[in-house]
């Protein structure tokens, strides 16, 4: 059956991230997208200057009603950037209207990298994920915003990612039965780390570091967990796959020698996704 999905990103018109990676990924991989954008942004914020934000918080409650005077359901929510505080709100109202039991629920807490916060993206945003990350079946923080929700010190290419390890139980209890924090260094090597509460499998997945940080790995990431999982593929299976995605992704960007602001080329390996 052809899943449907509500997509509450951003659509950054520059630079492939959120809703423009989130439609053409899911897609690929059979997911119908309903996109509930949550900002329209010249370009994302992350490498050019003078980015044009409007904040579409006001237009998100005009258009969930609008769905529930339609009568409309989805199989699944998936949150990624934010605009504002107020919609985190918003994104906790269309989980409670339109997910039930069955329903699956990825909150990607989309607010930093490097240790820092994006540009537009404030301690107030920071300190109200949390209660979204509460009603997340699953959530994929990377190593940046895991220290955000957890409050720890963010110790860059320094961390020992086993220490890591005792976090996933902590990031859990927050309220998501799995999690994966994406993106921890490890020498050459970055580590993806997965936990699932019911059983307490933890899985590990390798990339080679490659490059600098792309912008929009972590949507590329998510969105392509999220389709596998709708795909109803096993929770290790999609984290390999989508780690395996991003790598042949990351290699095609560096072949194609853009520059880093632009984000991860993988239109040309749409067809490959589904696999
Ligand atoms: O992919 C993360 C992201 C999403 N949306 C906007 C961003 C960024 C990262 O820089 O700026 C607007």
């Amino acid at each position: 059956m052809l899943e449907k999905v509500v997509a509450i990103h951003d659509l950054s018109c520059v630079g492939r991230c959120s809703l423009t990676v989130v439609i053409p990924l899911l897609s690929a991989l059979g997911v119908q997208v309903c996109p509930l954008p949550t900002a329209v942004l010249s370009s994302h914020s992350g490498g050019f200057a003078g980015v044009v934000c409007r904040n579409l918080t006001e237009e998100m409650e005009l258009f969930t009603q609008q769905w529930s005077k339609n009568g409309l359901a989805f199989d699944s929510v998936y949150t990624g950037y934010l605009a504002s505080v107020e919609q985190v709100d918003v994104a906790r109202q269309v989980i409670h209207k339109f997910s039930g039991q069955g329903k699956l629920v990825l909150v990607d807490p989309v607010m930093g990298d490097d240790g820092k916060p994006y540009s537009l993206v404030t301690q107030e945003l920071i300190s109200d994920m949390r209660s979204l990350v509460a009603v997340a079946d699953i959530i994929t923080p990377n190593y940046t915003e895991a220290c955000f929700l957890l409050k720890k010190d963010y110790l860059g290419s320094s961390v020992v990612w086993t220490d890591l390890l005792s976090w996933l139980p902590l990031l859990a209890a927050m309220g998501p039965e799995k999690v994966v924090i994406t993106g921890i260094p490890a020498g050459d090597d970055l580590i993806n780390l997965g936990y699932e509460k019911a059983t307490g499998c933890i899985y590990v997945g390798k990339n080679k570091r490659i490059g600098e940080r792309f912008p929009g790995t972590g949507d590329i990431f998510a969105s392509v967990l999220l389709g596998k999982l709708l795909r109803q593929e096993g929770f290790g299976l999609a984290l390999a796959k989508a780690g395996e995605f991003v790598g042949a992704a990351i290699e095609a960007t560096l072949q194609a020698g853009l520059p880093v602001r632009e984000g991860l080329v993988f239109e040309e390996m749409l067809d490959r996704v589904a696999f």
